[in-house]
């Protein structure tokens, strides 16, 4: 694929708002020359004749008026080592709105075009310097929520998942290279052979798939957080639970049962798992107009949460406050927290193991600053459960990928079918075809144009 247009593209690449310094980025075959039409370096050269990939101090002037706008640094990058392969120059300003505004006016004026969202790397794809998962990769990394989401975007960025599937496709080409084979040879015992081969080796390729996608709900939660909620009746000490896992002081904590009337949300990383956490207002039946409000959103909420941090208190014995949540609760993933261990223990442990056998139960004091860490370890292995470990960066973390491994999976199950069903090499080989295209379509090698125009939509101007 190439640029269908050879436009330059221009974009305030740094976020808005007053800041220290702001840039302008261009791209494209006229990127050095609109830029030389308004820098005026110290040196008197013109931009052009400046050494590639240097700052050059100076200022940005308006050539009708021959205003100086701004003191800037500007530098040219030649294609085609640059982050798109075109020629690019970055416009180092004061960061503040109005200069940028003013420099990004002026390079438009002298026939630079406004990027859309992503267009830059975007062309970093089309012309072939990262693939299609390594640029979705450069989106994850901005986006990301915490150091984990940041190792497994950047593990992608650097092609991790590229080469894990470059392995499997190397695998089906090898498979597709022997069933041409067999139709050029087509004496019997070379077609059982072929068969045996084709059979072990879309087996061992459906392992290997198999094993991506098991990543694959960990890779969305370390993408975009584990949405969290922490539930209980009222003065059981969500709150206290809420500012125990931020370590601060973010909630309102007082001895008065009904004092978190909203919902609080948070981000927090949990052994590098972000959470986005929502400490609710306590259940319980209510004619407090305001309370009950609090009460129904907390309801809402707990129908969207991945994990439900379902509070008790030691000191008090099962009411029916708790009974409701129980069942509210019920089909979850929940994980029991047992807190006011410090005080005498009134609550019937044998009732609450009875009501959450396959779930645990964990004996908690915030007073005393214990059981957190024991929560803490259990929402880590709740996240890297089964196959998946924390270590490997190379994860699934997007939904369009998770999709196409699984429909590659899908053709070669219905491969080995074929195989076992003693269906012409032919027909398999059109199975065999359908998965590799399936995996070409997360590397971007094969995929339409209103795809790859969806994905980079979801970037920022000037990325
Ligand atoms: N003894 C003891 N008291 C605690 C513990 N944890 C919290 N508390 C106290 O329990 C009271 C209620 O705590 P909160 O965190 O406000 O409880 P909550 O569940 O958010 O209450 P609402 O917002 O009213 O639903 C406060 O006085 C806390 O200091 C604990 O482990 N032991
Ligand atoms: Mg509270």
């Amino acid at each position: 694929m190439v640029i269908r247009d050879g436009d330059t593209i221009a974009a305030i690449a740094t976020a808005p708002g007053d800041s220290g310094i702001g840039i302008v980025r261009l791209s494209g075959p006229e990127a050095i020359s609109i830029a030389e039409s308004i820098f005026e370096s110290i040196s008197g050269s013109p931009l052009g004749d400046l050494p590639d990939r240097r700052l050059n101090y100076g200022y940005v002037k308006d050539p009708t008026s021959g205003e100086r706008v701004d003191e800037v640094l500007v530098a040219a990058m030649r294609a085609p080592r640059t982050y798109t392969r075109e020629d690019m120059v970055e416009i180092n300003c004061h960061g503040g709105s109005v200069p940028l505004k003013k420099v990004m006016a002026l390079v438009v004026d002298k026939g630079a075009r406004v990027a859309e969202p992503g267009e830059f790397t975007k062309r970093a794809f089309l012309n072939g310097r990262i693939d299609l998962s390594q640029a979705e990769a450069v989106i994850d990394i901005i986006n990301s929520k915490s150091e984990m989401g940041l190792r497994t975007a950047m593990s992608q960025l650097d092609g991790g998942l590229s080469r894990r599937l470059g392995v499997i496709k190397e695998k089906l080409l090898a498979m597709m290279a022997r069933i041409e084979a067999s139709i050029d040879f087509p004496e019997h015992d070379i077609e059982e052979i072929t068969r045996e081969a084709l059979e072990h080796g879309a087996k061992e390729t459906v392992d290997m798939l198999e094993r991506l996608i098991a990543t694959a709900s960990s890779g969305k939660l370390v993408r975009e957080g584990l949405k969290t909620a922490i539930v209980g009746k009222p003065n059981v000490g969500k709150s206290s639970l809420l500012n125990a896992l931020l370590r601060e002081n973010r909630a309102i904590v007082t001895d008065v049962p009904g004092t978190t009337r909203d919902i609080i949300e948070e981000y927090i990383n949990i052994k590098g798992v972000p959470l986005r956490i929502m400490d609710t207002a306590g259940i319980r039946e209510t004619e407090d107009i305001v309370e009950k409000i609090g009460v129904e959103k907390t309801k809402e909420y707990l129908d969207r949460a991945d994990l439900i941090l379902f509070v008790l208190d030691a000191a008090r014995p099962i009411s029916e406050e708790d009974r409701t949540i129980f069942e509210i609760i019920q089909g979850k993933r929940v994980i029991v927290l047992i807190n006011k261990t410090d005080l005498k223990v009134e609550i019937d442990m044998g009732e609450i193991e009875e009501a959450f056998r396959d779930k645990p139960v964990i004996p908690m004091s915030l007073l005393k600053d214990e059981g957190l860490d024991t929560l803490e370890e259990k929402i880590h292995d709740m996240v890297f459960s089964g196959q998946v470990r924390s270590s490997d960066p190379v994860m699934v973390t997007n939904v369009r990928h998770e999709d196409c491994l699984k429909r590659a999976r899908k053709s070669l199950l219905e491969a080995i079918e074929s195989i076992d069903a003693g269906l012409p090499l032919d027909l398999i080989s059109i199975d065999i075809k359908e998965s590799m295209e399936a995996l070409g379509e997360i590397t971007g090698e094969s995929i339409t144009e209103e795809i790859v125009d969806r994905i980079f939509h979801d970037f920022c101007i000037g990325k």
